[in-house]
């Protein structure tokens, strides 16, 4: 407790203790595990139960796209870990608040009606209280109230996947460490799908051959005088510097899945040309717009609800900040395929850009190029 302490603002301890009286509160007021209806939880306990093994994105944990059987219990375990990561190919340093060690954390994947039962460990190596609200999830602060927990310490929470879609989660622990958690990379996002799978905009079952995770995040790194991107000995301690940067509005990096060339070159998205991928985007805090160079928006579920018909043939769609949206491209022809924010100056110079490695057979018929470069030809 001395070294949180020393390097921390007075506001961040004292969320610590006003954390602890939040949850007596929240447990005292709402009771919420004894006071489920009796019905319910005699029906929950029924279900089978499944542990979803969470992996790091792009990747997605193992699903099935049609649910074989009935609503199940899955049970997800998510740690909590600051972490100091490496954000971009310059060395800038960032003490990254994260789910599960990553940014963004791990998907989570239901089907409708089923139960999601997250168990949220904080390390106690960590600093900071955390929580986690799902926007997936109905319910006051979708868990957020239920969900404080200090470093050692972990809490379970249960809620039911009522709305199929892909859904933004993200740590908001109360004021000012709300966007602060967040921009530090402390979200994530959940997929919902209907239990009969897909459909496309004609109501017709659309399946897809991979599926990949892009979070994109927005950075605020502190600056010395000479202009240098500051460096931190522990997480949090650059608290009121961020907190200065993050008042513009203007980030430093806007990258994808933590950091710059995070999807690139040996890390970039892989498929086949023939292929249907499921790109899921979400954006914890800021909007967006991906675009896939090359490609196009086959179907586009841009709002994040699987209920809704998907938009069709976009050429660029539209993330609203604090939400997540899918896009499904078939790939017709091989090559590399940048996948954008496009703000081309944030694509580009603050690093939200993505690569697909497409492998296939080159159809001239949809591009050649006729003639190579050379020099212009005299006119006649
Ligand atoms: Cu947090």
């Amino acid at each position: 407790m001395s070294i949180l302490t020393k390097a921390l603002s007075p506001a961040l301890t004292r969320r610590g203790l006003l954390a602890a009286a939040t949850v007596t509160a929240a447990t005292a007021a709402f009771a919420p595990v004894a006071q489920a209806s009796t019905q319910e939880a005699v029906d929950v306990a029924k279900l089978p139960r499944v542990k979803q093994v969470m992996v790091a994105p792009p990747f997605l944990p193992e699903h099935e796209q049609v649910a074989k059987d009935g609503p199940k219990v899955i049970e997800v375990t998510l740690t909590i870990e600051e972490k100091k990561m490496v954000i971009d190919d310059e060395g800038t340093e960032l003490w990254a608040l994260t789910f599960g060690g990553s940014v963004p954390g791990p998907m989570i994947v239901a089907h409708e009606g089923d139960y999601v039962e997250v168990t949220l460990q904080n390390l106690p190596s960590n600093i900071m209280e955390h929580n986690i609200d799902f926007h997936s999830a109905t319910g006051a602060l979708g868990g957020g109230a239920l969900t404080h927990v200090l470093p050692g310490e972990q809490v379970v929470l249960r809620w039911k996947a009522t709305k199929p879609g892909v859904f933004v989660y993200h740590c908001a622990p109360e004021g000012i460490m709300i966007p602060y958690h967040v921009v530090h990379g402390m979200n994530g996002a959940v997929m919902v799908l209907p239990r009969d799978g897909l459909k496309d905009a004609k109501g017709k079952p659309f399946a897809y051959d991979r599926a990949y995770f892009i979070g994109e995040q927005d950075f605020y790194v502190p600056r010395d005088e000479q202009g240098n991107f500051k460096k931190y000995d522990v997480a949090g301690e650059n608290m009121s510097d961020a907190l200065d940067v993050m008042r513009t509005l203007t980030p430093t990096h806007v990258v994808f899945n933590g950091a710059k060339g995070a999807l690139t070159g040996d890390n970039a998205l892989k498929a086949k040309a023939g292929e249907t991928v499921l790109f899921i985007h979400a954006q914890a805090n800021r909007d967006t717009r991906p675009h896939l160079i090359g490609g196009h928006g086959d179907n586009v579920w841009e709002g994040g609800s699987f209920n809704d018909v998907p938009a069709t043939n976009l050429e660029t769609w539209f993330i609203r900040g604090g939400s997540a949206g899918a896009m499904a491209y078939t790939f017709q022809q091989p090559g590399i395929y940048a996948y954008v924010n496009h703000n081309l100056i944030e694509a580009v110079m603050l690093g939200a850009t993505a690569h697909v490695v497409v492998e296939g057979e080159w159809n001239d018929d949809l591009m050649m190029q006729v003639a190579k470069p050379g020099p212009i030809a005299a006119q006649g």
